[in-house]
């Protein structure tokens, strides 16, 4: 902490804010000012091939992904109040945090943390890809016709999405809506994305070029194609089922 007024007042303001904004949130740990960590990916390097490639994923997770948790625990260093919340609760309440620079680094480097993390656990390899659980499968048909019309949805978003960005299936006051959100937004971002963008998010797709350049260049949309060989439906599934 420093003895200067002005910074001592901007540091209340944050804390106060976020405390309006998200009251009675849980903390994370005992401890203050936890660091993030990244997660072992729950499969090698290799194991999503040909659909994604050994090396794209070795770039992606060890340099993208855990560049994105680095310049997450810098923006919160000194910041225990945020720092203390998991990124499930602090995401939410985000456009509380009225310091506009430290708003928008966690925006842009806590929903790289939170969107890749999720990503991970969103593929598998194509051997257990699985399909999608009897509620979900009633769900999709329910909102789209089927399962190849969700397809083409997805694949529209992540083809249309200018820039980098993400394509995502979000369940959304019990209905599912394909959406896609620029850079690192998320469907948890209350007050920065559009209402009709927020959501629980089921699938999320990773447009950036730096996560399919390598292996598919330009064709954006080859990439958005063999995303479903590898889509972890018993994960999606569950993750339906708790959005319940
Ligand atoms: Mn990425």
């Amino acid at each position: 902490m420093t003895s200067d007024s002005t910074f001592s007042r901007r540091q209340f303001a944050v804390t106060g804010a976020l405390a309006a904004g998200a009251a009675l949130l849980p903390t994370r740990s005992a401890k203050a000012a936890a660091s993030y960590e990244q997660a072992a990916l729950p499969y090698a390097f290799d194991a999503l091939a040909p659909h994604i490639d050994a090396q794209t994923m070795e770039i992606h997770y060890g340099k993208h992904h855990a560049g994105y948790i680095k310049n997450l625990n810098a923006a919160l260093e000194g910041q225990a109040d945020l720092a203390k919340h998991s990124l499930d609760e602090l995401l939410p309440a985000i456009a509380s945090v009225e310091d506009k620079a430290l708003q928008t680094a966690v925006r842009n480097n806590g929903g790289g943390h939170w969107n890749h993390a999720f990503f991970w656990e969103t593929l598998t390899p194509a051997d257990k890809s699985g399909k999608p659980s009897d509620e979900l499968a009633k769900a999709i048909d329910a909102a789209f016709g089927s399962l190849d019309a969700l397809k083409t949805a997805f694949g529209g978003a992540a083809g249309k999405r200018f820039g980098s960005g993400w394509a995502w299936l979000i369940a959304k006051d019990g209905k599912l809506v394909v959406t896609s959100t620029p850079n690192q937004d998320n469907p948890l971002m209350k007050g920065l994305v559009d209402d009709a963008e927020l959501g629980t998010p089921l699938l999320g797709l990773d447009v950036w070029e730096h996560a399919y350049y390598l292996h598919y260049q330009n064709r954006r949309g080859d990439y958005a194609s063999a995303f479903w060989n590898i889509v972890n439906w018993d994960k999606a599934s569950a993750r339906f089922a708790d959005a319940k």
